[in-house]
């Protein structure tokens, strides 16, 4: 004897219409309780929403793209009568948070902080129908994965764990990725958390790998502010919050060094004039950050470390062009990717960084937008400013800052002729590039700008 269950979008806080950017399942697919269906993403938080049920999709309501609110149908599991459901999908006793499938889970779990599912009422199944209309809801509970996109992140590898699993590890500091969980399908359970703290309890320190290692700072100074004057309290968005602890993981583990140098783009600005004087009829604005990303292509060909990353005792060296670029929004600093640079033409790519510009202005970059990046280019030049020091953006190991051209006099066959120079500012990792492979890289990249047919040959 089987069963439908429709399972449904809990509450999830004030996020309605929220976007569903992955579907795990298809019909026919065997789910067990607490097994992710879907992963939706808000501009807040992405989060997956797991099966409340045993069983077989029978069918999926729901598809990338769609958009979803609390009580939205998600998936039709069929059940075996007696088949595993969480406490959501039984009449009584009222619902806890999770499952009972392991010890860990047994107790009622605090809910994830993000994300606050509310169990919805359980509703048994119409005796004698068995069509999926109707069939019992059942109320999933989310999961937040991660609180916002991370510009030019890896994909994220998410650990198998229940959200009280989570909690539990955060309190502790321990990070889910290092351990190896001894459930099903590499699940973590409460005691894989503890048996892993007490191993590195018993680690001697040395042999750890701390976050920041051998940083052993004073505390930050404490200051009343309101003894010196009036002050104002403004928290920190989630980008800027997202940016802070980033952009100081790559300021301390990375030993920056920065390369400066002028690209003399007369030529090429009198080309790019040329190109946007037919702009309508281009139907797009070229700036220099199209052909400072088009003159990667051939600078990474020629010195492949800027193409690279750094892993343990390896270097993984990429044979992808994928760019990043920061782009200024409202909400703080984003970093788009433009995919396989080296198949597109200038004029494809700036209108697709005047797209992926605006998206992030919009707060509509999807993951996609901000993932694979392989080197990213910072361009204040549209804003001023004669040279800067960017932050690597890991772990890329290097990050090309562009400033404001101005006409410079350059001394040229005997005479000061004008010149229209761009300065750049070349930040690379130094546990990978030496300084004399950075003056050449820069050098070279100086030479393309400055006659574009070069990046041809
Ligand atoms: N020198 C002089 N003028 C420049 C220039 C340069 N190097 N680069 C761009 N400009 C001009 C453009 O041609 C444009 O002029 P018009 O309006 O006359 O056409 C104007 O400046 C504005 O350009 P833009 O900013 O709209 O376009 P862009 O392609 O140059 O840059 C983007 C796009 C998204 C990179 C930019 O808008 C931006 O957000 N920059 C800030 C990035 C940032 O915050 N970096 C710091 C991060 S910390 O490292």
């Amino acid at each position: 004897m089987s069963k439908l269950v429709n399972v449904t979008l809990p509450d999830i806080g004030d996020f309605h219409d929220v976007e569903v950017v992955e579907v795990m399942v298809r019909p026919g697919d065997k789910v067990r309780v607490d097994d992710s269906l879907i992963t939706i993403e808000s501009d807040k938080a992405s989060m997956e929403v797991p099966s409340t049920a045993d069983g077989v999709i029978k069918e999926l309501k729901v598809k990338v793209g769609d958009k979803v609110s609390e009580g939205s149908a998600i998936v039709v599991v069929e059940m075996d009568e007696g088949a595993g459901a969480s406490e959501e999908t039984a009449p009584k006793p009222p619902p806890t948070a999770f499952p009972a499938r392991a010890p860990a889970q047994a107790q009622a779990q605090p809910r994830p902080a993000l994300a606050p599912a509310a169990p919805a009422p359980a509703l048994a199944p119409s005796p004698g129908r068995s069509d999926a209309a109707a069939a019992a809801p059942a109320t999933a509970k989310v999961i937040p994965i991660q609180s916002a996109p991370q510009p030019s992140e890896p994909p994220i590898v998410r650990p198998h764990a229940s959200p009280a699993v989570r909690k539990f590890a955060r309190e502790l500091g321990v990070d889910l990725t290092q351990i190896h969980g001894t459930g099903l399908s590499g699940r973590i359970f409460r005691s894989d958390v503890e048996q892993f703290v007490k191993a590195a309890m018993k680690t001697p320190r040395t042999e750890q790998h701390p976050a920041a290692p051998g940083l052993d700072l004073i505390a930050w100074p404490k200051v009343d502010f309101t003894r010196f004057g009036e002050i104002e309290t403004r928290p920190l968005n989630r980008i800027r919050r997202l940016s802070k602890t980033n952009l100081a993981r790559n300021w301390v583990m990375i030993p920056h060094v920065t390369q400066f140098d002028e690209a003399d783009v007369t030529e090429l600005e009198a080309f790019r004039n040329e190109i946007n004087a037919k702009a309508p009829k281009n139907g797009v604005r070229v700036t220099l950050l199209a052909f400072v990303l088009k003159a990667l292509v051939p600078a990474l060909k020629e010195f492949p470390e800027f193409n690279s990353s750094l892993e343990g005792d390896h270097l993984i060296l990429k044979k992808y062009f994928h760019f990043a670029f920061a782009a200024d929004t409202p909400e703080g600093l984003l970093v788009p990717v433009i995919h396989d640079v080296d198949k597109k033409g200038v004029l494809e790519i700036a209108a697709e960084t005047a797209a992926l510009a605006a998206r992030a202005r919009e707060g509509k970059l999807r993951p996609a937008d901000i993932q694979g990046g392989c080197i990213t280019v910072s361009s204040l030049g549209g804003i001023g400013g004669t040279a800067f020091t960017p932050i690597i953006n890991a772990p890329e190991v290097a990050v090309l800052g562009v400033s404001r051209v101005t006409h410079k006099p350059v001394w040229r066959d005997g005479a000061f002729v004008p010149r229209l120079m761009l300065p750049l500012s070349l930040s690379y990792d130094h546990r990978v590039i030496d300084g004399a492979l950075a003056a050449r890289f820069i050098t070279y990249f100086g030479t393309l700008l400055a006659d574009m047919r070069r990046a041809l040959l």
